[in-house]
């Protein structure tokens, strides 16, 4: 771990249809009347206009957690600890349990994620880099400004059959949603490029891209994308953050 603690956003990406076998697994767990949610966990908050699909860890093992009679939390068992500690279940230290269920089971689930310009919704996708000692093991994925998420996608597209997965699923539309004067408004897609990142296992170039396209982003970006537009992403990051705490879609998490 770096210096100090580390404040993510939980963008809470909710469950429209399960897949098939999730369906199977979790239907009679899952009270009446109650959503559930995809927790992931992000520094980048203002970039959510972009995502296209939200990542699981196939191998990884999550948990549905019931933080009140209308939500449930889905995320590992170490992050739903760290909520209870947080105000964020109700009751402190206690995280009521659901069910327990392996990412590879809700690959293929149609989630609905808040800012996209998805509305039809994004579907849950395996990445194999996805680690489960960070964050809530939830990666939601913006291509057009997350070097890792931009070679996951690709990867994911050309090899759709392997994954067990549609190739459209992988190849939503990507939109731009932060120019910045050295790469433009396709940040990932222009440092996969320039670093030749062939493969999201590429990772030494990736640390690098990630390391690039943060930086950039952050102190030389501008919104090019929803009600914070023209404005610069250093401003505008904590706007965007909190309106989706007001909306009820977001919320802090410290680790
Ligand atoms: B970021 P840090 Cl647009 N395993 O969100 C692997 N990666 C994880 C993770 C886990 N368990 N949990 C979170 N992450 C990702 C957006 C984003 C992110 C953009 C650009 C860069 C970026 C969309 N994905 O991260 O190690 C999440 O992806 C690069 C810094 O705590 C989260 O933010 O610094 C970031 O890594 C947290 O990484």
């Amino acid at each position: 771990e770096g210096a100090g603690p580390q404040e993510y956003t939980g963008i809470k990406i909710k469950v429209l249809e399960w897949a098939e076998e999730a369906k199977k697994e979790l239907a009679d767990k899952i009270p009446a009347g109650a959503n559930v949610y995809m927790v992931a966990a992000t520094l980048r908050p203002e970039t959510m206009y972009g995502q296209t699909c939200c990542f699981v860890g196939p191998k990884l093992d999550y948990g549905l957690y019931q933080v009140s009679d209308k939500e449930v939390y889905f995320c590992t068992e170490r992050a739903a600890r760290n909520m209870a500690f947080q105000g964020i279940f109700p009751e402190k230290g206690v995280f009521p349990k659901l069910a327990s269920v392996k990412g590879s089971t809700v690959v293929g689930t149609l989630v609905s994620a808040p800012l996209s310009i998805h509305k039809e919704g994004v579907r849950v996708l395996p990445m194999e880099t996805v680690l489960a000692t960070k964050g809530t093991g939830v990666v939601t994925s913006v291509p057009s400004d997350s070097p890792d998420d931009y070679a996951t996608v690709a990867d994911l597209a050309k090899k759709a059959e392997y994954y067990g997965i549609k190739k459209e699923w992988a190849e939503l539309e990507i939109p731009e949603i932060i120019n910045t004067p050295s790469y433009g408004g396709k940040t990932a897609e222009f440092l996969v490029k320039k670093l030749k990142i062939n493969s999201p296992k590429d990772a030494k170039q990736l640390a690098e891209a990630k390391e690039l396209a943060y930086k950039e982003g952050f102190y030389q970006g501008t919104m090019l994308m929803g009600e914070f537009a023209g404005m610069p992403v250093e401003k505008a990051k904590p706007l965007v953050r909190e309106q989706m705490i007001k909306a009820g879609e977001a919320f802090v998490y410290s680790e």
